[in-house]
């Protein structure tokens, strides 16, 4: 009996130690899981940090590039021989046209003609202007544009407005 209880308290012991030992390998198993799982993760952030910075560099590089392709940004310059003329006509209170077109992104000879009244022009969107008898070489994106008059000249005034479209 007693020896019996022994071999059955030994095999408790011995039962309970690999009980013990296969919860420690359990343990250390998950232990491994665990770091491997957070190495994976860390790897993981890595892979993600680096493609949002490639993204980010991606976005940037196409963001210089549409800079760059794009036509000059409302230029103004001196009269330029090569250019094309476009003569707008001002009288009080009006203008010849209501609606003047030229070519995006390439220079425009613009000439402002008063025949009556001293008048002088603005381009809405840019800081061009233009006086009486004067012209100027435009570069202007494509869009449109209003003309103002920029000399109080009366009356009429305020009607004084045309289109400058430039496709
Ligand atoms: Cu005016």
């Amino acid at each position: 009996m007693l020896e019996i209880e022994g071999f059955s308290f030994l095999g408790k012991i011995v039962t309970g130690l690999s009980l013990q030992s296969s919860l420690e390998s359990v343990t250390i198993d998950l232990k491994n899981n665990y770091f491997r799982f957070k190495e994976e993760l860390v790897l993981k952030k890595w892979i993600l940090f680096a493609a949002v910075l490639c993204l980010v560099a991606v976005i940037a590089a196409c963001g210089s590039n549409k800079g760059n392709s794009e036509p000059t940004t409302s230029g103004v310059s001196e009269p330029n021989t090569a250019a094309p003329e476009v003569v707008i006509k001002a009288k009080s209170w009006e203008f010849d046209k209501a609606e003047y077109k030229i070519k995006a992104g390439e220079p425009v000879n613009l000439t402002l003609e008063s025949n009556g009244g001293v008048h002088g022009i603005d381009i809405s969107k840019t800081d061009i202007k233009i006086a009486n008898k004067k012209t100027k070489a435009v570069t202007l994106e494509a869009g449109v544009y209003d003309i103002v008059c920029n000399v109080p000249c009366g009356n009429g005034h305020a009607k004084m407005t045309a289109k400058l479209v430039v496709e």
